[in-house]
């Protein structure tokens, strides 16, 4: 990522018609057209611009910010969206549900759920060049999670632009099974298994996340910085789906299985 790619083209007036657009779409949990369809001279920048844009007025309306995720970190990931350039997206304490719960899906457009490992870090990162020793350092624990993710745009289809402004498909995620240090296990060699209904829907390791899923939050501290930020202590950072996501209803219980890890696991009412 470099400073090229996060030109910005938009003009205040439209960075917050594009805004206005995102944040209804996911406050009504309506499908609408992917942005790039009115807008397409929409860069990369523009599209990061328009995401810190909706997190300035989330925050603004009493939501707290308590980490980030990667997106489009895997092959399987990439392959199923098109998009092959990995995003990041803010997490808000409000999207958090509790594992074992029922999870409301009539508030949710086009739901898919994502297996991925969650960092919880202990000392800030910053930088361009953030190593995975760095990550692992900072890391206070890891603990297997599930991401559900929520296309705001029309038949879940979209570009670059489009989905980082729709901050990368965010919706809610379940963090659960078993804490570990990270110098406990070799974070890139556990097998995980996504269940639904208690059928494996997909298998994979958790070396699928680009090489090391602790890449993936390196990945995340480097896009930061581009937009001048930085990751705290304390913070929540989900590494991406190890496999693809897979599409649920009501009534669908999910369940990742995690090797050495344990599992977590939730239904949709
Ligand atoms: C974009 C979000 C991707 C992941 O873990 O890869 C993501 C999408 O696929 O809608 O969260
Ligand atoms: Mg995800």
């Amino acid at each position: 990522m470099s400073a090229m790619t996060m030109n910005r083209t938009l003009d205040a007036q439209a960075l917050g018609t594009l805004t206005d657009h995102v944040e209804a779409a996911q406050r009504q949990a309506k499908a609408r057209p992917k942005l790039t369809d009115d807008f397409p001279g929409m860069t990369l920048g523009d599209a990061y611009a328009v995401q810190r844009t909706l997190l300035a007025r989330w925050c603004a309306q009493g939501h707290r910010l308590v980490g980030w995720k990667a997106g489009l970190t895997s092959k399987a990931k990439m392959d199923q969206m098109g998009v092959r350039v990995p995003t990041i997206g803010f997490l808000l304490a409000d999207m958090a549900r509790p594992e074992s719960s029922a999870v409301r899906i009539a508030e949710l457009i086009h739901p898919r759920v994502e297996c991925e490992l969650a960092f919880v870090t202990k000392a800030e990162l910053a930088g361009p060049a953030c190593t995975r020793e760095q990550v692992l350092a900072a890391t206070d624990f890891v603990q297997p999670a599930i991401e559900i993710i929520d296309s705001r745009f029309s038949g879940f289809k979209f570009d670059l632009p489009s989905v980082v402004a729709d901050n990368s498909s965010s919706a809610r995620y379940v963090v659960g099974g078993r804490a570990c240090l990270p110098d406990e296990l070799d974070l890139a060699t556990l097998g995980v298994v996504l269940e639904k209904n208690g059928e494996p829907q997909a298998i994979a390791a958790t070396g699928a996340v680009m090489g090391h899923p602790a890449d993936a939050v390196a990945l995340v501290v480097k896009v930061l910085h581009e937009l001048g930020d930085t990751l705290p202590a304390g913070s929540l950072v989900l590494s991406g789906g190890i496999t693809e996501a897979v599409a649920v209803k009501a009534g669908d219980f999910v369940c990742a299985r995690f090797q050495s890890l344990g599992s977590v696991g939730f239904r949709f009412a």
